[in-house]
């Protein structure tokens, strides 16, 4: 039965033509000096490899994850081995950690469809239709605490869906979170679930988070780029950007961290739309990001903004477009150190901190930026677990514990947002 079921599975994938991903590998590149980082950063315009950069270049010393393709395997490691470049297999076939995370959603899947948020299976991956009706059934249990606002649609026409948690009052401030503008970042779509149930079992319960709800809303927007969701799980499950088509390229799809308005079009983004971190005709040409421009903008009272993607295990503030620093950079640090130090205390897991380009690497058109330029003081960027020895197919086992300790982090950035009122 078991096996049948398998071997459909296998056939219907065959048929709707998923990508796979036999004889890729995953590998870890240390540039040990400045001539070594110039010739991996070279790869980078080497389109026809098709390598796919899971952390990209960024200085010496720091690590590049790179999914190579099995058809240039060969190539990259001869052209890393005879110019001496050390390197190591972090993953060494990628098909077969995606067919493992696969038996395991099925294998999920077998009991009955959850009728309420209490029976949902808050420790799986589960599909966009799922996280939809999770979102109704929330909603539906809990009238008098969270609504859907439908803040637009996505290129596709999928909802854009925020909910709202709120208390009463008109227009309080506000805290805004979201999860999954990178589509293939699954374990952040699995935590704003389990955020969303920790909200409402938390209000009324635990005091810090009861003073917060008492004074202020949160927005959560779990499915923040629902068609490239809606393609990692049945098309490419390593798809990063929208879903928008490029005139004049076969390439699909825009990078929706490099499409805001703040740096727009400077380094740290690519002008090629083949490229992963293509930026986009024009800031906000993505529907998915201009919904959310646009939101900000009539909502006018929105405190913290909170982005958050995987992997790395960083928490950030701004700036990445620019290296001069933010005003508020001394108290955005010492908040960051706070928040991370919770985070820590529940399993020991280390995060690094700083502002976007000092930590990770200068990336232009980002989230934050733009939230931070519009006067949102508060605005900080996540990257979860792992720190690359899954990457972005980490284990459904560790879901709970990543949104746990995540969780700890957010109160100490939410606490202080309602503590310190500007
Ligand atoms: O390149 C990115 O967009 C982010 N890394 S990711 O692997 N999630 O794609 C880093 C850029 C700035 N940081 C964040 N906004 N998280
Ligand atoms: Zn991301």
């Amino acid at each position: 039965m078991m096996r049948g079921l398998l071997v459909f599975a296998a056939l219907f994938a065959a048929v709707l033509g998923k990508e796979t991903f036999e004889g890729h590998q995953v590998l870890r590149v240390i540039p040990k000096d400045e001539i070594e980082l110039s010739l991996i950063k070279d790869l980078e315009d080497m389109i026809d490899f098709e390598l796919d950069f899971w952390r990209g270049v960024t200085d010496v010393s720091i690590p590049v994850d790179i999914r190579v393709p099995f058809h240039s395997l060969q190539f990259i490691k001869i052209y890393l081995e005879t110019q001496n470049i050390d390197y190591s297999i972090m993953i060494k076939d990628l098909q077969m950690m995606l067919d493992e995370e696969q038996q395991e959603m099925e294998s999920g899947r077998r009991v009955i469809q959850p009728r309420n948020t209490d029976s949902f299976d808050y420790s799986k991956y589960h599909t966009l239709s799922e996280i939809y009706s999770f979102q109704d059934m929330l909603v539906a249990e809990n009238p008098n605490l969270v609504s859907k606002i439908v803040i637009g649609q996505s290129y596709e026409g999928r909802p854009l869906n925020v909910l709202k948690f709120s208390t009463g009052g008109t227009n309080r401030p506000a805290i805004w979170i979201d999860t999954g503008i990178h589509s293939r970042e699954w374990v952040t779509q699995a935590s704003g679930t389990w955020f969303a149930k920790k909200i409402v079992t938390d209000y009324g319960t635990d005091p810090a988070l009861t003073a917060i709800l008492n004074n202020m809303d949160i927005l959560l927007e779990i499915v923040t780029n629902p068609d490239g969701f809606y393609y990692t799980h049945n098309s490419n499950r390593m798809w990063r950007k929208t879903r928008k088509p490029n005139p004049g390229s076969s390439c699909v799809g825009v990078d929706p961290n490099r499409n805001w308005d703040a740096g727009f079009g400077g380094p740290g983004a690519s002008s090629s739309p083949c490229s992963e971190t293509y930026r986009g005709p024009s800031a906000h040409s993505e529907s998915e990001v201009k919904s959310i421009v646009d939101f900000v903008k009539s909502h006018g009272n929105i405190k913290a903004f909170i982005s958050i993607h995987s992997y790395s295990q960083m928490l950030m503030y701004p700036y990445g477009y620019t290296s001069t620093p933010a005003k508020d950079q001394a108290e955005l640090h010492s908040l960051a150190k706070k928040a991370i130090t919770d985070l820590a205390s529940l399993y020991g897991t280390k995060y690094t901190y700083g502002s976007i380009i000092s930590t990770i690497y200068q990336a232009s058109g980002g989230t934050i930026d733009w939230t931070y330029n519009q006067g949102i003081k508060y605005s900080y960027t996540f990257e979860l677990r792992d720190t690359g020895f899954y990457g972005f197919v980490l284990p459904a086992n560790q879901i709970i514990p990543t949104a746990k300790e995540t969780w700890l982090a957010l109160m100490a950035i939410m606490d202080h947002t309602y503590n310190n009122p500007y």
